[in-house]
């Protein structure tokens, strides 16, 4: 791989020529024209009204859906139509689908992340997660998303901001492209993207302090500290809301990004979705060098039971996640405040 080689070459080079392979990189070939004839749209004056105004509908967990939420699921579901995609699952969709008997992968999806952005020109994105298609899901399409997220043969998402950017993997390393808004050719620009291990930043919402359980008031404690605290260094925090412009900015330049549980209703398992938000990002991460967790086991390790669960979302360099997950193994649950040793961990580094 070269800098400055177009999507399909990269795609004949990096992708193998059985069958699956052969599917993947038509599915990423025709997500990648829906994503630059959707970045064109999200560019132009809204003048027929605001993209981000409700669409009249809510998502299976009751998320408001907005215009562009839609126009996204429709370009999207189009697109893995067209490149012959099994079994589809969206956020948009209630249950998984089948779109074509014949096809070799399950596809699932968030068309647009970071909904809440759309009207304030942040940028927001497309998520996707593609899998091998197991025979017995053309009879129950559900389980097709039953597959750890270990066995992903592709994962990735856009991001719609200043640039257009495609962060993908095969599963040997991550590539990042960006969109020549020119030739509406997506570009190699970073042939292995690596997490760099050090970073003083961490992007959390911090509004939800006093919904998180102990070990996460305890992390950040320790970080708000700054050098005067148990961590002997100052942080700085950042919180874009659209995951994928905050993972994209740790991908760049390191950090960690967290969407604990916490104690409101609904958010027993956090905010994030398993199938096409955590394990598509979680892949990227390892993928890159870093981790993805629950706060304590690895994302790509946890078995899907529905298509639409939570659950807890820490990711960022192995170090910084690692650290996490010792917050919560110190503390005795369900992570009352612990004694001196856990809640402070004086132990602690
Ligand atoms: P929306 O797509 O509904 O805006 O949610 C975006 C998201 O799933 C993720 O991209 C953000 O990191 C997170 O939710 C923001 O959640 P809060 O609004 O609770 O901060």
């Amino acid at each position: 791989m070269e800098r400055g080689e177009e999507l399909a070459t990269v795609l004949s080079s990096q992708v193998s020529g059985d069958a699956a392979g052969v599917a993947v990189a038509r599915t990423v070939r025709e997500m990648a024209a829906a994503a630059a004839a959707l970045s064109r749209l999200i560019g132009r004056p809204p003048l027929e009204g605001r993209l981000g105004a409700a669409h009249g509908g809510a998502n299976s967990d009751g998320d408001k859906q907005r215009r562009l939420d839609m126009v996204a699921e429709d370009m999207f579901s189009s697109a893995l139509r067209e490149a012959g995609v099994a079994a589809y699952l969206s956020e948009e969709v209630e249950e998984p689908a089948i779109l074509d008997e014949t096809g070799a992968l399950a596809v699932a999806i968030d068309p647009l992340d970071g909904s809440s952005n759309i009207d304030v020109n942040a940028p927001i994105g497309t998520i996707f997660s593609i899998f091998p298609m197991p025979p017995e899901a053309l009879a129950e399409p559900a389980l097709a998303f039953r597959q750890k997220g270990r066995a992903q043969l592709a994962a990735g998402y856009f991001v719609y901001g200043p640039q257009t950017s495609l962060v993908i993997s095969f599963g040997a390393g991550v590539q990042l492209f960006v969109l020549d808004r020119e030739t509406d050719l997506f570009i190699l620009v970073e042939p292995q993207i690596v997490i760099p291990p050090d970073n003083a930043e961490y992007a959390i919402n911090a509004s939800n302090y006093r919904h998180w359980h102990e070990p996460m008031k305890a992390y950040i404690d320790d970080c708000v500290k700054g050098e005067e605290g148990p961590r002997g260094r100052n942080f700085n925090m950042r919180w874009i809301a659209s995951m994928v412009a905050d993972t994209y900015r740790i991908f760049m330049r390191g950090g960690i990004f967290l969407y604990p549980a916490d104690a409101r209703e609904g958010y027993e398992q956090g905010r994030l979705r398993l199938l096409y938000e955590a394990n598509p990002v979680a892949f990227l991460a390892e993928q890159a060098g870093g981790a993805a967790t629950d706060g304590i086991d690895p994302i790509l390790d946890r078995t899907p039971h529905a298509p639409h669960q939570r659950v807890p979302f820490i990711m960022g360099s192995i170090e910084k996640v690692e650290r996490v997950r010792s917050y919560y193994l110190d503390t005795a649950p369900p992570w009352q405040a612990a004694p001196l040793f856990g809640r402070r961990g004086l132990l602690r580094t």
